[in-house]
């Protein structure tokens, strides 16, 4: 081996370089873009309440996708917080668990909860992506949301680990027109 690259001629090494930095390069614009499309491919395929907020945007199929406006998704397209709908219902429970303050406790909320029967590793999750505010207790709205969650749940649809965007209360929705005017001010 040694005494044949003796006989090689190195001279040609860099143009062989320069040729394979070429071919990488054209690899790294072709195959990737390839590659990418595959990948895209593929997680379009995934189940669509794995995929998180701005699944809409990025189905091909539009309303006609799997899982478009089920479960989780419901509510997506619409212009009014879907959960408003069955409100006046969560409504009705919201006011036998004692709110103080427009809130009920942790406590009294967990017990409406469990009467879903929905294990607690669920109710948990369900009360992390109802408690918006992360105070430990729910306004009518979080425990709207939180019944509605509980009611995709029951329905079989599986829930995301983060609030979908359509999903959040409207009174713990962030004005980003506000904010922006807000900060001119600071300015
Ligand atoms: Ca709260």
């Amino acid at each position: 081996m040694q005494e044949q690259l003796l006989h090689y001629d190195f001279s040609k090494f860099p143009s062989l370089k320069v040729k394979l930095i070429e071919s990488v390069d054209r690899m790294l614009s072709t195959k990737i873009s390839g590659l990418m499309n595959m990948i895209r491919e593929e997680e379009s395929k995934q189940p669509p309440q794995m995929v998180m907020g701005g699944a809409f945007e990025d189905s091909s199929d539009g309303p006609f996708g799997h899982g478009y406006g089920e479960g989780i998704s419901a509510g997506a397209d619409t212009e009014d917080w879907i959960v408003s709908r069955d409100k006046h219902r969560y409504d009705e429970i919201f006011y036998t668990l004692m709110p103080v303050n427009g809130k009920v406790t942790g406590i009294n909320a967990k017990k409406e909860m469990m009467n879903s029967r929905l294990p607690n590793t669920v109710l948990g999750k369900i009360w992390k992506l109802a408690d918006c505010d992360k105070d430990g207790m729910l306004d009518d709205e979080e425990f709207a949301l939180a019944q509605h969650l509980i009611k995709v749940k029951l329905e079989g649809f599986e829930l995301p680990t983060e609030l979908p965007i359509h999903l959040v209360p409207p009174s713990h929705r962030k004005n980003p027109t506000a904010d922006i005017l807000y900060n001119h001010q600071e300015d």
